[in-house]
């Protein structure tokens, strides 16, 4: 297995449209492992192929308190989404900037797995929220874009800032 580096926003490759997944095999689940490890690592609780600048539809998800409890979603779709909550966000991408997201509260999702058998998953509560902001990294979109311009324009200065300083 191997970690794989992160992009970070405003990196334009973070606004690719993955595309859906022909096959699942040893590669793509070769991809899934790494992107687990990667995820695991930084740590978070999701992370999206976008995010390792491989634009297929693939994200890996463990909202378990245990971190024993992988979930790997290829070619996810949300069939159906009801409620709205605002809650706190953070993204491996934008790394120290969190930020309250308005979300729908229960979605369901279908997806194939790592055999490539259809599936389908009734989610709620942070599970819910991180298949939402892992479908918006396949679709192009980071969280920080679903803020205000103000505060999209006080991360990105932030953001250059931290840069500035680490060069
Ligand atoms: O996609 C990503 O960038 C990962 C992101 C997912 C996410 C977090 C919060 C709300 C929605 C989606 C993260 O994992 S940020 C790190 C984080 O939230 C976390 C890290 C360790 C333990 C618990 C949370
Ligand atoms: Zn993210």
């Amino acid at each position: 297995m191997a970690l794989l580096p992160i992009l970070r926003f405003p990196d334009p490759r973070l606004k690719k449209i993955a595309a859906p997944v022909q096959k699942v095999d040893d590669s793509l689940r070769r991809l899934a492992a790494d992107m687990a490890e990667t995820m695991y690592e930084a740590p978070g609780i999701g992370l999206a192929a976008t995010q390792v600048d491989v634009h297929k539809q693939v994200v890996v998800i463990d909202v378990s308190e245990e971190r024993n409890a992988l979930l790997v979603l290829v070619n996810p779709r949300i069939e159906s989404a009801d409620g709205a909550k605002e809650g706190e966000e953070g993204c491996l991408s934008v790394p120290g900037i969190y930020d309250k997201v308005e979300r729908a509260e229960r979605v369901v999702v279908t997806y194939l797995d790592l055999e490539g058998q259809p599936q389908r998953l009734e989610a709620e509560g942070l599970l819910a929220v991180c298949i939402q902001h892992e479908l918006d990294h396949l679709n192009g979109k980071v969280f920080v874009e679903r803020l205000s311009q103000l505060k999209q324009t006080r991360i990105r200065n932030k953001l250059a800032k931290q840069a500035r300083v680490t060069a």
